[in-house]
């Protein structure tokens, strides 16, 4: 049994939209904590992080709010660095996915510091790997990737000098909307990509067992950032940046009771939920649904439940 540690990072200003902000109210509503508490892992809700916006940047035209998201970036980055140091698991409630530049760097100082690799793992419907030069929105919640790997160094938003993440141990699941230059540059820097169309031909299961082979052979950590346009928009409405075509539910899941098989998970980050748009709490229950799986929910576990 672990020890979970919830994060709030209300961040919307990374996205083109409002209503993300609302994302860790609606998990914790939908019972994030008790489903992992009942499967008998132990909780402590930090509750949100609500950092001043990082007056010492300067505005960026390429970088929309780039005050707000560093300010993000930099308090998560040291709460989950903090937290995997005292023996938690950091999930992280979003909030848009521009919080991963935080989050992922955070735990990418933890791998450094236990001599272990961090590998990435990153559902998602699109890349994240764009910079305030290639971006076509200036969103930067389509940045983290880039950022974390150190290919977005355009302001001091966190150290130069901190540890970075290798692209060739990121692994990308779901993609479907990659911008042009975004392509580019994952393919230079060695980014591995499966794509809707790699997962109809190969199927899911094949593809993890890829994944967490590498992770394993080189005793790796493994942080998994779970973009809620990774599953189908029909079943999971509730984000901005719906694209048709996405993963099923059982999909999903699949990937979820693999990985919790596997052991090798060291931190969650669940992002762009955006509840203005959801459908009476679907996409926030079905990630809840999600989340327990990769705790140790299983499908025999999983109770009859009258509609
Ligand atoms: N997300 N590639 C587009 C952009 O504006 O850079 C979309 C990014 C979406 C980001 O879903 O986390
Ligand atoms: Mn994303
Ligand atoms: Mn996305
Ligand atoms: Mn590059």
């Amino acid at each position: 049994m672990k020890s979970i540690t919830l994060i709030g990072a209300p961040i919307e200003e990374g996205s083109g939209r409002r209503g993300a902000a609302m994302g860790p109210a609606a998990l914790r509503i939908a019972g994030i904590d008790t489903v992992l508490a009942e499967l008998g892992h132990t909780i402590h809700d930090d509750g949100d992080i609500r950092p001043l916006p990082a007056r010492d940047l300067a505005n960026h035209p390429g970088a929309n709010n780039l005050q707000t998201v560093a300010a993000f970036a930099r308090a998560l980055n040291d709460a989950v660095h903090d937290t995997a140091r005292r023996g938690h698991f950091p999930l992280i409630l979003g909030g848009d996915h521009a919080l991963s530049m935080g989050s992922v760097s955070g735990m990418a100082r933890y791998a450094q510091e236990v001599g272990r690799p961090l590998f990435v793992l990153w559902l998602d419907a699109h890349a994240d790997f764009n910079s305030p030069v290639t971006s076509p929105s200036g969103n930067m919640h389509g940045m983290p990737v880039a950022f974390f790997c150190g290919q977005a160094e355009f302001a001091p938003v966190l150290p130069k000098d901190r540890p970075l993440v290798d692209p060739k141990r990121v692994y990308q699941v779901g993609i479907r909307s990659v911008d042009e230059r975004e392509r580019e540059e994952i393919a230079e820097h060695g980014v591995n990509v499966y794509d809707m169309r790699a997962i109809d031909e190969m199927g899911m299961a094949q593809i993890m067992r890829k994944i967490l082979d590498e992770v394993r052979v080189s005793n790796g950590l493994l942080h998994v950032s779970l973009d809620v346009d990774f599953i189908d928009p029909e079943i999971a409405p509730g984000v901005g940046t719906t694209v048709p075509g996405g993963a099923t539910f059982r999909e999903a899941h699949l990937i979820m009771e693999m990985l919790c098989d596997s052991g090798l998970v060291s931190s969650l980050d669940v992002v762009e939920l955006n509840p203005f748009l959801d459908d009476r709490g679907k996409s926030a229950r079905i990630l809840v649904e999600l989340t327990a799986s990769l705790f140790g929910r299983r499908i025999l576990d999983r109770p009859t439940r009258s509609a």
